[in-house]
């Protein structure tokens, strides 16, 4: 019962909490100094830049914290569905400039800090940058986040808070070097812990059979290990609304009860290192990528948390009052990003019945409502499979509930298919073998009501070549539906406003306004100014502008000094054989060739190239660590050699990540994105580059298709064979029926000869190694050639590499064609994708928070 007296002194809290932290350049200054001051206890005499930006990290979170809080109670209030989506990683970036940016506070910031004497700029490169993510995957998330909130859907995401993130790529002697990456460091001032908000996930132990208080029969999972997931709450704010949504990151702790029995036997140490072994579960990122590594505490990393992230929707499910379960699809969808979180649909159905004592035919019914799943690979190394006995000593419910519902499905597959069909064991969650293993990729178009894959060309391989029973089960029970397909984007506001501030202005300028930034098909309104010459010397200053700051950035880590003049040609993402970084550096050597049997004269009227790749390799891809050596050390040769570096740069950049492709993106010409046609997904940097007036060398792959859709044939250098050929053109190398082009070949002699090895018997071992295996010269075993084609597709690289140079000499035709590839690419803006995502697998609104409730 309330005392009125206290009533009137609540509510004059309340009150004093629901005033706004002003956003004026002079409050923005008093909010800096105080956090300086009584946040991080800084006097006039020790503060660095670092704590400067804490400081203003500081003032930026006041602000989201409040937007943060009152979107959730929007959402709550209004009772909307919301959109949940499950991913092992994200590689957010910097949060700093796009928070500002986001928050519409660029011009008062700007103002405040110029007022105290300094540098946004210099504040933004303080801080770490989160990679929470190996490459492609990681980055989609970290855009579906942008767009969801710009979009005011209530949709948040769920993750792993790794202490250690991506690795730091260091260059030793041409050499990858791995180095951990504590990004936490002093701790992050973006994010916000809720020692509040914990859940209880067992690991291991064993399934007993009892009755509950009610005398009924029920299943029990005990023993083991707990661990508790921790929340970390990380705000997202949306560009031109008033919404801020949430990225919640697990932490694992110990659990919080002390084991007194441990206590008792004097196992005191004991009982504090198995406390302590509980936070290694959040410690660290796989640095896999593309192939899946069965690694045990991988799984309990999924696991983890993917039961905290159920059990806190769950949670909020059940706080709506007079809640039914026969509601939950309308008030939940879940997306599972690739196979990593799909423990998803067993954890579910264990919740449900376990748990909340749903029958197992509704619980059934409710998980395949609201579970969807995202394909983001067609390798089948990829798709992950786990040994049953890992899974039933972690896992022994989850275990029992996926035999349960495989029992199920065999018997609905044997009624319409007949008991032997081949189907069957193809569809089966099981895979049997040595050893027993359990398909995620089966068990989550299992549980899935949607499956999507990443590009048109990619679903359609999904369809035909990765799942085919599955599409033909889907065909015959009528749902052809149930694999869609969701084409990949990238967000505007890091990838061109805040990458690109002179692209931005240009386009704010001659457009009206910034509605291109939430509305990309307003782009379309630069194509008439396409051939305006005054257009075309602004867009070339721009270019400058973003090669000045590229020369800089090579300059610091490359140690290189390019010509700002010269054609920027750039491939950076994973180092992978499929992406084919191999063929690119091969026709380096041939253009380094080519150069030396020219004259001087001749030199002269050839075009100036740098040629920049970067990348991680993951750090047992043996053969990706030998192209990064290969790349460092052809870079050596060409850079010295005084006949041809004025024309011919090369150089491996390290450490490839987020704020390196800020930078490296916006200066490109020309990029590369030359996967084998049908090994790459979609790709999304290709987008990135398009977006900042490059154009793309390219196969017939991925996203690169649709991007020639929209922007024109034109304005793309394709090469190299189709999807259909691949097969024909393998089977062909296999049996040795393979020419070799006789300029690749005087590229092979060069490697064989030691041309880059620096006399270093190690590396020459390694290159021959490389051309061996291309040539299919092999000491012993299964053929493993020239599996991605680059023999077969190398002239027809060279060609386009020509055709680039030539289009390159005309000025004015190239500005053209940069300048209506950049205003043609709405369609790869992650608005498009996720109101895709929300319109047809979600069914989520967006659910804008007026104004009035500031
Ligand atoms: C990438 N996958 C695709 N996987 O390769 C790329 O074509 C696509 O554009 C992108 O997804 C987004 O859809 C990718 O990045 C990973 O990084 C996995 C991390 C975990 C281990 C397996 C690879």
């Amino acid at each position: 019962e309330e005392v009125d007296g206290d009533k009137v002194k609540l509510e004059k809290l309340w009150k004093l909490m629901d005033t706004y932290e002003p956003n004026d350049p002079e409050s923005i200054q008093k909010s800096f100094a105080r956090h300086l001051e009584y946040s991080l206890a800084c006097t006039r005499f020790n503060f660095t830049m670092e704590d400067a930006y804490r400081a203003a990290g500081l003032v930026l979170r006041d602000r989201l914290l409040e937007s943060l809080n009152d979107t959730n109670d929007y959402y709550r209030k209004m009772d909307v569905k919301r959109g949940y989506y499950l991913s092992a990683e994200y590689l957010i970036g910097r949060h700093m400039q796009n928070a500002i940016a986001n928050l519409d506070l660029e011009q008062p910031f700007k103002e405040a800090f110029i007022g105290l004497g300094m540098e946004l700029e210099e504040l933004f490169h303080e801080e770490a940058d989160p990679a929470l993510g190996n490459g492609g995957l990681g980055r989609l998330a970290a855009c579906f986040l942008d767009s969801m909130a710009t979009l005011s859907l209530p949709c948040w995401g769920y993750g792993i808070r790794y202490s250690y993130g991506m690795f730091k790529q260091e260059i030793q002697n041409g050499r990858q070097v791995e180095c951990p990456d504590f990004w936490i460091g002093d701790g992050c001032p973006f994010e916000i812990p809720r020692p509040d908000i914990t859940y209880p996930v067992r690991l291991y132990g064993e399934v007993t059979h009892g009755e509950d208080e009610k005398g009924n029969w029920c299943v029990n999972w005990v023993g083991g290990e707990i661990v508790q997931a921790m929340a970390y709450d990380n705000p997202i704010p949306g560009f031109d609304t008033y919404n801020t949504n949430n990225l919640r990151l697990w932490r694992a702790c110990p659990s919080k009860e002390f084991d007194l029995d441990m206590f008792s036997a004097a196992a005191y140490a004991d009982s504090v290192e198995s406390r302590r072994k509980a936070e290694d579960l959040s410690a660290v990122l796989y640095p896999n990528d593309a192939t899946y590594e069965g690694k045990e505490l991988r799984l309990r990393q999924q696991y983890f948390f993917v039961s905290a992230s159920l059990q806190d929707l769950l949670r909020d499910f059940i706080k709506r009052p007079n809640y039914k379960w026969s509601e939950l699809p309308e008030k939940v969808a879940v997306q599972m990003n690739d196979t990593h979180p799909t423990i998803a649909v067993a954890e579910m159905m264990r919740l449900l019945v376990d748990v909340m004592h749903v029958h197992w035919e509704e619980a059934w019914d409710l998980t395949t409502k609201c579970l969807n799943y995202t394909n983001h690979t067609v390798m089948p190394e990829a798709l992950e499979k786990w040994p049953v006995e890992m899974i039933e000593r972690m896992l022994p419910r989850h275990l029992q509930i996926i035999g349960e519902l495989n029992l199920r499905w065999i018997k609905d597959l044997q009624k319409k298919y007949g008991d032997h069909s081949p189907v069957i064991s193809a569809l089966s969650i099981f895979e049997e073998g040595d050893i027993k293993k359990i398909r995620m990729g089966n068990l989550a178009i299992m549980g899935a009501n949607k499956v999507n894959g990443v590009a048109a060309i990619h679903t359609e391989i999904i369809k035909k070549e990765t799942f085919p029973e599955f599409y033909k089960y889907c065909c015959d029970i009528g749902k052809p539906d149930k694999i869609v397909n969701m084409t990949n984007g990238v967000t505007p506001r890091r990838w061109v406003h805040c990458a690109n501030p002179a692209l931005s202005a240009i386009f704010t300028k001659y457009l009206g306004s910034h509605e291109w930034l939430t509305d990309m098909t307003k782009l379309k309104g630069m194509l008439k100014f396409k051939e305006d010459s005054k257009l075309h010397s602004e867009w070339m200053e721009m270019k400058r502008e973003c090669k000045a700051k590229l020369a800089a950035f090579v300059k610091e880590k490359c140690d290189l000094d390019i010509d700002q003049d010269a054609l920027i040609d750039i491939q950076i993402k994973r180092i992978h054989e499929y992406k084919r970084q191999l063929m690119n550096i091969l026709y380096v050597i041939h253009r380094y060739q080519e150069l030396k049997k020219k004259s001087p004269g001749e030199r002269e009227k050839t075009q100036k190239r740098v040629v920049l790749i970067g990348g991680k390799a993951a750090s047992a891809y043996v053969n990706a660590k030998i192209i990064i050596k290969l790349i460092s050390n052809v870079g050596k040769v060409i850079n010295k050699d005084p006949d041809t570096s004025k024309y011919l740069k090369v150089a491996f950049v390290p450490n490839y990540c987020v704020s390196a492709a800020q930078v490296m993106i916006p200066a490109s010409d020309i990029s590369e994105h030359i996967s084998t046609a049908g090994t790459e997904a979609s790709g999304t940097s290709n987008m990135k580059f398009v977006m900042n007036g490059g154009l793309i060398v390219g196969t017939m792959d991925g996203a690169n298709i649709e991007i020639r859709e929209e922007c024109g044939e034109d304005t793309m250098f394709i090469f190299g064979c189709l999807e259909h050929q691949v097969a024909d053109i393998a089977a062909k190398a296999k049996s040795g029926h393979y020419p070799i082009d006789s300029r690749l070949q005087a590229v092979f002699q060069a490697i064989r000869n030691g041309d880059f090895s620096h006399g270093e018997p190690e590396a020459q071992a390694e290159f021959c190694s490389l051309v061996d295996r291309l040539c299919n010269i092999q000491a012993a075993g299964t053929w493993d050639g020239d599996k991605y084609l680059v023999i077969s597709d190398f002239p027809s690289f060279i060609d386009a590499q020509a055709r680039v140079d030539a289009t390159y000499a005309d000025k004015a035709k190239w500005c053209k064609l940069s300048i209506q590839a950049a205003s043609s690419m709405a369609k790869f803006s992650t608005d498009r994708t996720i109101k895709e995502y929300a319109e047809v697998i979600w069914g989520v609104k967006p659910a804008v928070r007026p104004l009035e409730d500031r």
